[in-house]
């Protein structure tokens, strides 16, 4: 007997059809493939493999930022256009007999594979830009695997469909009644998801930046801040602090001659792998500078440690074309004002085209290496 949705006919909505979901699945198809490929820059960017980390760019100093706020802003798309693209075909999953061949069996495992790894991607993503890691694995770990194995189960399902979705591809002369407005409403969700979240990066979209959890210009000194000092520990800077520098010629500097070396400035963004990005104006001392003091070869990477005493951040590694760049600052000041403490008060690094989490605040010491 079959009941209920496995009936004939349970599903009365004439949009349950295939044009529907070949024009949604390309939709949600550019998304994830926008998404893919900037996460994976994002990984790279992040913790390059080793021979790559010597060919990482600079430049353009925005990029890490254009990638991850296109990463965020098509993850966050995506999110709608999963859930219409699954609503136009869950019918299927009532299918009967549920297997009518080896060949088929294989072909609803591989969507079975599919659908969770883009609902995990697209949740663990979300929750990651909320700031909100409620699980005990490691999220970038998890999230980078299930990317790709959500792309292999792309793919896979592309090539499965491969005559569906050729048929289906032009418009068709029937016209299914309701479909344009369907496709209509999906378009202005992502679009009002868009709008109302891009903000957080894009610096004209601002006002409208109503359901991202970030406002790139609320925070201390007009920036915002994802671990404050207090998280750190590292309010009270002791009076004896001293940035220590270690090469073939070790030395040391308090903050006062810090500041009696040649400084300079530069605009360069934060881009946080969240999805907020928000440029300022940052001043202090080239970290070329430093390296060449203590006597660093050429094409020497660096080590940062923070006076943080534990967290992920504390301690960062720097491939030399960004050690060696004039705009990569040990920075003092941010727009003019000595750092606040939740900017890295007493030094921080900032350096072009890097990801947030490696612009190290609170910084303790420097280590030429290699
Ligand atoms: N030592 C240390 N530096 C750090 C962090 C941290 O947790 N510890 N967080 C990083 C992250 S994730 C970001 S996005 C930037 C944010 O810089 P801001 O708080 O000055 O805006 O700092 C980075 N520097
Ligand atoms: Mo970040």
């Amino acid at each position: 007997m079959r009941r209920g949705p496995f009936r004939d006919g349970a599903f009365s909505s004439a949009l349950h059809e295939p044009r529907t979901a070949v024009v949604l699945g390309r939709w949600l198809g550019a998304a994830l493939l926008v998404c893919f490929l900037t996460g994976l820059i994002s990984h790279v960017l992040q913790d390059p493999p080793g021979p790559l980390s010597g060919l990482l760019p600079a430049r353009p100093v925005n990029g890490y930022r254009v990638t991850q706020g296109l990463h965020v802003i098509s993850g966050l798309a995506a999110v709608p256009l999963a859930g219409a693209k699954l609503w136009t075909v869950y019918p299927r999953l009532f299918e009967w007999p549920p297997a009518r061949s080896a060949t088929h069996a294989l072909e609803r495992l591989g969507i079975a594979v599919l659908v969770a790894a883009v609902l995990l991607e697209l949740f663990t993503g979300l929750l990651n830009t909320l700031q909100w890691y409620p699980w005990p694995f490691p999220f970038r770990q998890t999230h980078y695997w299930v990317g790709w194995l959500a792309t292999g189960g792309l793919l896979v399902h592309i090539a499965a469909k491969a005559p569906l979705i050729a048929g289906n591809w032009r418009r068709p002369q029937v016209r299914v009644p309701g479909r344009r407005a369907f496709l209509t409403s999906v378009a202005a969700a992502v679009g009002a998801v868009t709008l109302t979240t891009a903000g957080q990066t894009v610096p004209w979209l601002r006002t409208l930046n109503l359901l991202a959890p970030r406002r790139p210009d609320l925070g201390p000194q007009g920036l915002p801040v994802n671990r404050t000092a207090a998280q750190a520990g590292t309010v009270a800077v002791p009076a004896t602090w001293r940035l220590r520098v270690d090469g073939p010629r070790p030395y040391e500097l308090t903050l006062d001659e810090l500041a009696q070396l040649p400084q300079h400035e530069a605009v360069l963004p934060i881009a946080c792998v969240e999805g907020w990005s928000a440029s300022a104006r940052w001043g202090g001392v080239r970290v070329a500078d430093l390296l060449a003091r203590a006597g660093a070869p050429a094409g020497s990477a660096l080590r940062v440690t923070s006076l943080e005493t534990d967290g992920p951040y504390r301690v960062m590694e720097m491939p030399a074309q960004y050690a060696e760049d004039p705009l990569t600052l040990l920075a003092l000041r941010v727009n003019g004002e000595t750092l606040d403490a939740d900017h890295g008060f007493p030094a921080r690094i900032i350096a072009p085209n890097r990801p947030g989490v490696l612009q190290t605040k609170w910084v303790a010491r420097l280590e030429v290496v290699r």
